[in-house]
C-alpha cells in the first residue's frame, strides 16, 4: 500500500481480504480507505469449500494480482490452478531451503549462515513456485528465531514491493521454474546490516 502510494503505481490495490478477523493488515486498509473482507476458515469444515468462499469474495473485485502476505492456510490445488500465473506469495527463507512453518528455526537447527527471504509464485506444492526475488540476510550470534524473523522481514518489505511492482508493469514471465525480468535488473539482495551490531 505504501509503496504504491509513494511511486505511483499504475495500479490501486482493491481490497484486503483475511481469514482473520483479527488481522492486523485489515485495520491498516481501512484506516487508509481500502475495502476489507473476512471469509474466516473456521466457519467451514473443508479446505475446498473455505477456498471456494474465498475465490468468490475475490473475484468480485476482479483483481489482476492476488498477493499472499502472512497468509497461514495452505490453498488447495483448484484454488491455485484459479491464479495460476498471477498469485505471488513472500516466504521467509532462502528457497527452496526450509518451506512451511517455523522457518527461522528450521534455518537456526541447521546452522546455516546465511537465511532470507523469496518471492516465488503460488503453486500447489508449498513453497516451491518459480522465484521473483531474494534477499540474503547473515545469521548471527545470539540470534534466536525472533531475531531472525525481525532481519529477515525487513527485507521482505523491500523485495515484496519491488516484486509485485515488476508484476503489474508487466516486467515478469514464467519460463519453466524460473521467473525472467525484462529490462533485466538484479533478482537479488543482500541485505546491508552494518551499524545493526552484527
Ligand atoms: N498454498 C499453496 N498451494 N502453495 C503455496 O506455495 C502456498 C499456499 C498457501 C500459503 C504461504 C506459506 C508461507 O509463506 C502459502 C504458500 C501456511 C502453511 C501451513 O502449513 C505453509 C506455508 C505457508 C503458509 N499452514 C497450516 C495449514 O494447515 C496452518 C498453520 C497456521 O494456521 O498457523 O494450512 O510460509
Amino acid at each position: 500500500m505504501r509503496a504504491c502510494a509513494r511511486e505511483g503505481w499504475p495500479a490501486r490495490i482493491r481490497a484486503v481480504i483475511s481469514n482473520r478477523p483479527d488481522a492486523a493488515g485489515l485495520g491498516f486498509a481501512a484506516a487508509n480507505g481500502i475495502e476489507t473482507k473476512v471469509v474466516d476458515h473456521r466457519q467451514f469444515d473443508q479446505r475446498d469449500s473455505f477456498d471456494a468462499a474465498l475465490a468468490q469474495e475475490i473475484d468480485r473485485f476482479e483483481p489482476d494480482l492476488v498477493v499472499l502476505a502472512g497468509f497461514m492456510r495452505v490453498l488447495t490445488d483448484a484454488f491455485v490452478a484459479k491464479y495460476a500465473g498471477r498469485m505471488l506469495n513472500v516466504h521467509p527463507s532462502l528457497l527452496p531451503c526450509f518451506p512451511g512453518l517455523r522457518t527461522h528455526q528450521q534455518a537456526l537447527d541447521a546452522g546455516v549462515r546465511v537465511h532470507g527471504a523469496s518471492v516465488h509464485f503460488v503453486t500447489p506444492t508449498l513453497d516451491h513456485g518459480p522465484i521473483v526475488a531474494q534477499a540474503a540476510v547473515p545469521v548471527v550470534a545470539g540470534d534466536d528465531a525472533a531475531a531472525l524473523a525481525t532481519r529477515v522481514l525487513k527485507v521482505e518489505h523491500d523485495i515484496y514491493p519491488r516484486a509485485v511492482r515488476w508484476f503489474i508493469e508487466g516486467r515478469l514471465s514464467i519460463e519453466g521454474e524460473r521467473v525472467a525480468l525484462t529490462p533485466s535488473e538484479p533478482q537479488w539482495l543482500f541485505a546491508d546490516i552494518a551499524g545493526e551490531g552484527a
